[in-house]
């Protein structure tokens, strides 16, 4: 902490920063997002965050690109069918952003993952049955560094096989998940062991490959962020897991899954949203402090616009590839798998 000179006035100025939740299944509010705060709003911007749905299963209102437009790509010659040319700085960049090789192994990072039925708190605190990497949800968050090798020993103990798939994560092709192709399913009791070493920093996440529609619907999912060799010196550096929930008229999960709805409505959609498993998530911050805010779309249908009022983040990666720039988070959104990475600067003095 940097606040020792902060001075009384600012001194107990610990924010929040609320998120906002609540939507139907067809997208409307349920709340008007008042700030969920106790502790009052950010310094004196009074600004309260929001994520918001983009449409819904019938009624799809977003029209917003998904990310600004792409670099200029330069014109292709016809006669040349397969080389296509692109301005020497955007190679030079590619080049560096997809390095073909993984970067030599500085040392093993091992986790231990234990996929199991089970019950967990979630949005109301009723103990709710699902499906989880080590007893809860989201699973936990791997961590590890540019060069670490990631070594996942998973125990499966679920009634049905499974596998992990790393979302986004260029990975040796036997460490894919993927059943019949790159591995046998996992059957129940057994395990195996994934080991790589990431080539790219970013944020990641894993899930299953067998059921998908219904293991991560279940709640088997987690996090996987390889930080840069060198982190960049943010104050925090958050994972904001987002999933919607649908549940029967008896309040628990919804067990009937890939239903001909689901099919009918681009996925399937629920009534209740969690971030990291809870109806509000907060970030305490102190003034001036920097952050950098992970999200991560596990839903299996909906989109999310995250709004954060005046606080004005700037997106630094998408889908686990740095941008070029910080970028205005106006006109991004988050469907599912999608991951967006944010620089929140909170005002303050030093
Ligand atoms: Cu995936």
């Amino acid at each position: 902490m940097k606040s020792s000179n902060v001075g009384t006035l600012l001194g107990v100025a610990i924010a929040t920063l609320g998120l906002v939740l609540g939507v139907t299944a067809d997208g409307g509010p349920l709340s008007d997002g008042g700030p969920l705060s106790d502790s009052g709003p950010l310094s004196d911007s009074g600004s309260t965050t929001a994520i918001e749905t983009v449409g819904s299963s019938t009624d799809d209102q977003g029209s917003s690109p998904a990310s600004p437009s792409p670099p200029t790509v330069a014109k292709t010659d016809p006669d040349k069918k397969s080389t296509q040319s692109y301005p020497a700085d955007l190679e030079a960049e590619l080049a560096l952003a997809y390095s073909a090789e993984a970067p030599a192994k500085s040392a093993t990072r091992t986790f231990e993952l234990r996929a199991a039925p089970t019950s967990v708190q979630l949005f109301d605190g009723r103990l709710f049955d699902v499906w989880a990497y080590n007893d809860q949800v989201p699973g936990p968050v791997l961590r590890v560094r540019l060069g670490e090798e990631v070594e996942v020993r998973l125990r499966n103990d679920l009634p049905q096989p499974t596998t992990i798939h790393w979302h986004g994560v260029r990975v040796p092709n036997a460490m894919d998940g993927v059943p019949g192709v790159t591995q046998e399913a996992i059957p129940p009791g057994g395990s195996f062991v994934y080991r790589f070493v990431p080539k790219d920093a970013g944020t990641f996440w894993f899930h299953p490959h067998v059921r998908g529609a219904e293991q991560v619907e279940r709640g088997l999912y987690g996090v996987l962020v390889v930080e840069d060799a060198e982190p960049l010196p943010y104050d925090q550096d958050e994972v904001w897991v987002l999933d919607d929930w649908r549940l029967g008229a008896d309040g628990a999960l919804d067990t009937r899954f890939v239903t001909r709805q689901d099919l009918a409505h681009d996925g399937r959609w629920g009534q209740v949203i969690t971030v990291n498993g809870d109806a509000a998530q907060f970030v305490v911050v102190r003034p001036g402090e920097r952050i950098r805010l992970r999200l991560v779309n596990t839903s299996n249908g909906r989109v999310y616009r995250p709004s954060f009022g005046s606080l004005s983040p700037k997106v630094i990666a998408v889908d686990g590839m740095t941008t070029r720039q910080p970028l205005d988070l106006s006109g991004f959104v988050l469907a599912p798998g999608n991951r967006l990475d944010l620089d929140l600067a909170t005002s303050g003095h030093r």
